[in-house]
């Protein structure tokens, strides 16, 4: 893990509102595997265009740098070309801004070849400009692209840079306009198995991995949530395979919300968050002791309105609640809202009945006892339903289980067969 401090410099935000950004940007650090190991911050009347902060506290930031032993000083606010190379040059370490954190985490999230595309060209502008300051940076990047590994020397080597990112960028840009043409007329139906995805939205350090941390902690029968992850070989890291009370569900944890999102980054993080597309139910993750709630609130719903065609049930988790001492208003505007601490748990199995029931409200329960010519549906049940009960007998088998509207209809016809 790299080790670093975070720089910020407050001009004219409220004091609390400042300090939670910070909080936000370390978040965002640790997300990309940066731990923070201390912050500077400066009240300046405006930002220094040539250190972005006084030079004085650029010496105290050297300092502070060369005592902790970081490999990186992360600033909260977008930097020039010639800040970082002048930081750079001061402090002798990795320079990085809040936005290319932001693409960091975006790179290390998108999935689908759009979203890759839309993420590597934000990427590839974000450093056409910035190619001379973020030397040492490209090496980070060139995993990621692969447009950076040229090798040359020198004045050349930025050059060819330059060219080859410019040429690539325009490829890049080409190949997104296909898919998103491509996509217009085919349906999005990549769904193999008919368990249920819920989808944890919301601002980064509203507690959505915290959450998720707090359902799978609580999915204590490893046992069976260890067979049935077999099935689910390809999930990515931030999917979870979780019992509820009597149900299997998986919980995606998707990128978050950040306060002032860069404008060019907004395609790119939509496209990061495509997989809600295919949730079954949202958990819109609120931070109860952020000021600004509603707006984010309205932000976030904004944002999926925009995603999501469909209605998918949602349930607001106002969470936090144990940092809140009064009783805590929360307007009905909101449906299925619930009062939740992912820290001390607080109503964590009202969550996961609620989420049981949005979830599962139109399914059916079934009990039945199929002979055994009848393996084909008794197949198709176990491999993409819940069983709750099955037993072998001189019959049949016996299955409970809850099924959607197509396997009831399936069940009736092969009952009417007989
Ligand atoms: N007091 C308290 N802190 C929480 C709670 N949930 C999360 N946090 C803290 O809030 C910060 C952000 O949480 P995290 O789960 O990483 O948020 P994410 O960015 O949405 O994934 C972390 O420092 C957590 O320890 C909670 O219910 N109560
Ligand atoms: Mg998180």
């Amino acid at each position: 893990m790299e080790k670093g401090i975070i720089v910020g410099a407050n001009t004219n935000q409220l004091d609390d509102i400042f300090i939670k950004e910070l909080e936000e940007l370390k978040n965002l650090c640790e997300a990309c595997e940066i731990e923070i190991l201390d912050t500077i911050t400066q009240n300046i009347k405006s930002i220094n265009p040539k250190y972005y902060i006084g030079t004085g506290k650029v010496k105290e930031l050297k300092e502070l740098a060369a005592y902790h032993n970081v490999d990186c000083i992360i600033f909260n606010d977008e930097l020039s070309p010639m800040q970082i190379l002048n930081i750079e040059k001061a402090t002798d370490k990795d320079i990085y801004d809040r936005t290319y954190i932001i693409l960091e985490i975006f790179n290390r999230r998108a999935k689908t070849r759009e979203a890759k595309l839309q993420v590597e060209i934000a990427t590839l502008s974000y450093l056409l400009p910035r190619l001379a300051g973020l030397k040492r940076n490209l090496s980070r990047q060139a995993g990621s692209s692969g447009v950076l590994k040229s090798r040359g020397s020198g004045e050349t080597l930025k050059e060819i840079e330059k060219r080859n990112i410019n040429d690539r960028i325009i490829a890049l840009k080409k190949e997104l306009k296909q898919i998103i043409k491509a996509r217009k007329t085919q349906r999005i139906n990549r769904k193999k198995n008919n368990i249920k995805v819920v989808a944890l939205v919301g601002y980064t350090n509203s507690g959505k991995s915290s959450t998720l941390n707090a359902l799978l902690e609580h999915s204590n029968s490893l046992k069976e949530v260890a067979e049935k992850n077999k099935v689910f070989t390809t999930l990515d890291t931030s999917t979870r395979l979780i019992k509820l009370e009597n149900y299997h569900v998986l919980v995606t944890d998707t990128v978050g919300f950040v306060k002032h999102l860069p404008k060019f980054l907004l395609d790119s993080f939509k496209s990061t968050l495509e997989e809600i597309k295919e949730a079954d139910l949202i958990l819109h993750l609120v931070d109860s002791t952020s000021t600004l709630y509603k707006q984010e609130i309205e932000v976030t719903n904004n944002i999926l309105k925009d995603l999501v065609d469909k209605d998918i049930p949602k349930i607001y988790v106002f969470n936090k609640i144990d940092l809140i001492k009064e009783h805590f208003f929360i307007e009905d505007t909101y449906e299925n809202i619930i009062r939740f601490s992912a820290k001390t748990k607080t109503n964590l199995n009202h969550l996961i009945k609620l989420m049981e029931d949005k979830l599962f409200e139109d399914m059916y329960l079934i009990e039945n006892t199929f002979s055994y010519n009848n393996v084909k549906i008794v197949d198709d049940l176990i491999t993409n339903y819940e069983i709750l009960e099955i037993s072998y007998g001189d019959e049949g088998i016996y299955i409970k289980a809850k099924v959607d509207n197509k396997m009831y209809n399936l069940i009736s016809e092969s009952k009417n067969e007989k």
